[in-house]
């Protein structure tokens, strides 16, 4: 047998190197390098192996956890047909990117970390950074991943990579499992040499199937489709990972069929085709919640029906509604008692065009899917253009961006009142057009996940909308995005902390309690003094990117024109009225509110929550 002298890092990279994923026909190297930070637990290991193996792009970033994100938005605007690998030293670079971990295994995308470890031989401990045990000397920090993980090892010996690094790949390329993996790196295994087998290091193909489904099953999906009066697709990110997109298109508009999508999901169709009602739950359009509520039969497709898609299940309220789910994991599809369809998405729809002949949904329904969906284009009309003065209102600020942009250009967001605010007012002209990191809804991800986004898709302009309290936790990526020369345009609303748990908050009888971004003030001894002075132009600017100061809606516009002709990562700082929030269209969420309190505002708020908590469903 022919074999290798390699490093365990030195024969790690040269595997990653050689991972090629094919899909249609189509391959492409599933790695697109590696992003990371030095420290003592991996310069000497995965670092000189990347030195050595510069074909293998090498990212520096500055933060651990974004450089997750960042695999995170790549491997999600390729979806998921490749990813970063993220190397980290040991301790808190470790531990930094469990954030990221949970975030990419929650959203089901491929990322591969290898933090480093404290050392397998044991004889210097306790090395620096190390969590010593009482009780077992098999414990370190990174036994932390394990719950986030979808694949977790550790690598005592260098031969061990023999099989965790095809088991490694099982996971990352499996359309049903995939998620962060995890492979803990001791700190001297990583630099200790052994005889490779050459055989380890060939290109190797994975091969993302498009599996069938069962026939029965879906026989009994047609059945309950055709005699379906008020069928609801909910389009989830299955459909856009399975570029199903054309298929849906097609089997909508053969059925007519109307479809609501979630966060993940949105973007399936483009916002203004007939059968496209928009956003579906808490944060859903008129449109698709009143189809949600009266819906016989939901068809639901590449969705894990969170909270907000279920409106904390109150979104399907007529007593006869029954499940048909399309999904490549089992354990999606038997949700909301279904007929499961474990399948593809794209596969499974061309064979239901084939399959339902004539179907179609009767002329009532098709007129009020109309009537319903021209509803809701005046609203979203009336909410771009409010004109609100002196400071304009957060959806005033998308209306213009989303007018600004292009039908290939991408949108990015995660936490805040914009995903909200986005889910339900955002047009996508294509599939890749919108990109919400809502598993994990992790304030830190606009930036970081924005730059993965335009490393995937260079030839698109990306926009970031992100607000002031995402972007203090994690702005850092911004000297990343210039040192790569990745342009991205970032929308940065200030609207003095944290617009969305404020409306919340007060929505629950708490007024806002600890969201201002305010001094403590020596009368009352709480938070309400005068606004910080956080300057967020200088701050964007001192990290490398060219700042724009627009001070309404007109000057917004202009400063958009302008940041299209720019070079470098281009910041837009814009104030905004917080108090001018987009309304909820019949979507509830469950937020626990105290049984018991003194004050009157809660007491009210508790009387409400437990009147709406009695319309939540159980579907057995
Ligand atoms: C890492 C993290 N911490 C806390 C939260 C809870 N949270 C959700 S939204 C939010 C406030 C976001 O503020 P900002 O980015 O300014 O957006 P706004 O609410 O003002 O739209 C907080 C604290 C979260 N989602 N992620
Ligand atoms: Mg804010």
């Amino acid at each position: 047998m022919s074999t290798i002298r390699l490093t365990t890092a030195q024969a790690i990279v040269s595997f990653l190197k050689c991972q090629v994923v094919e899909r249609d026909g189509r391959r492409s190297p599933f790695f697109a390098g590696a992003l990371g930070i030095f420290g003592h637990g991996n310069v000497a290991g995965i670092g000189q192996a990347l030195q050595q193996t510069p074909d293998f792009r090498y990212v520096l970033v500055r933060n651990e956890q974004s450089a997750v994100h960042l695999a995170a938005g790549y491997a999600k605007m390729s979806n998921r047909l490749r990813t970063f690998a993220c190397t980290s030293s040991i301790g808190p670079g470790a531990t930094n990117m469990i954030t990221g971990a949970a975030g990419a295994t929650i959203n089901r995308l491929p990322v591969l970390l290898l933090p480093g470890d404290i050392f397998a031989r044991r004889n210097v401990a306790p090395v620096l950074q190390q969590l010593e045990s009482p009780v077992t000397q098999d414990v370190s920090v990174n036994d932390a991943f394990r719950a986030v993980s979808r694949y977790w090892d550790r690598i005592y010996r260098p031969e061990q990579l023999l099989t965790a690094l095809p088991e490694a790949m099982r996971v990352l390329t499996s359309q049903a499992d995939t998620g962060a993996v995890t492979l803990c790196l001791p700190q001297d295994v990583q630099a200790e040499a052994y005889d490779f087998p050459s055989t380890l290091l060939e290109t190797r193909v994975w091969c993302i199937g498009r599996p069938l489904a069962d026939r029965t099953a879906l026989q009994c999906a047609i059945a309950a489709i055709r005699s379906a009066r008020r069928p609801l697709i909910i389009a989830g990110g299955g459909v856009i990972y399975s570029e199903a997109a054309e298929a849906l298109d097609k089997f909508v508009t053969r059925t007519g069929i109307p479809v609501g999508e979630t966060q993940a999901g949105k973007g399936a169709l483009p916002y203004d085709h007939p059968q496209n009602l928009g956003a579906v739950g808490v944060t859903g359009t008129l449109a698709a919640n009143r189809v949600a509520r009266d819906a016989d039969l939901i068809i639901g497709i590449g969705t894990r029906y969170t909270d907000f898609t279920t409106a904390s299940k109150t979104a399907f309220r007529n007593p006869d509604v029954r499940f048909v789910n399309i999904n490549v994991a089992d354990f999606d599809a038997f949700k909301h008692a279904a007929i499961p369809v474990v399948a593809d998405a794209k596969v499974t729809l061309e064979e239901l065009i084939d399959a339902l002949g004539d179907y179609h949904v009767d002329a009532d329904f098709v007129t009020e899917i109309a009537r319903l969906k021209a509803e809701w284009d005046k609203e979203a009309d009336r909410l771009f253009h409010l004109g609100h003065t002196p400071l304009p209102a957060q959806s005033e600020v998308i209306g213009a961006v989303w007018e600004a942009t292009g039908p290939r250009d991408v949108l990015v967001s995660a936490a805040g009142s914009l995903p909200g605010d986005l889910h339900k007012l955002w047009r996508p002209r294509d599939p890749k057009g919108y990109h919400l990191e809502y598993g994990y809804s992790c304030m830190g991800y606009e930036i970081p996940g924005g730059l993965g986004v335009k490393m995937a898709a260079p030839e698109r302009e990306v926009y970031v909308i992100v607000g002031d309290g995402s972007y203090l936790m994690m702005p850092s990526e911004i000297t990343t995005s210039v040192q790569e020369g990745y342009k991205i345009i970032i929308i940065l609303i200030d609207n003095h902390g944290f617009g969305s748990i404020g409306g919340l908050s007060t929505s629950l009888g708490s007024r806002g309690f600890g969201t201002h971004f305010r001094y403590r003030s020596a009368q009352t001894g709480q938070l309400d003094g005068d606004c910080l002075p956080i300057d967020y132009a200088a701050n964007a600017r001192s990290l490398g990117a060219e700042v724009l100061e627009p001070r309404n809606i007109v000057e917004l516009k202009d400063a958009l024109q302008q940041a299209k002709t720019t070079t470098r990562t281009t910041v837009i700082v814009i104030e905004t009225d917080r108090q001018v929030i987009v309304p909820s269209y019949e979507g509830w969420w469950d937020v626990p509110v105290a049984e018991v309190s003194e004050i009157e505002s809660v007491q009210q708020a508790r009387h409400v929550y437990e009147a709406q908590r009695k319309t939540e469903q159980s579907f057995l």
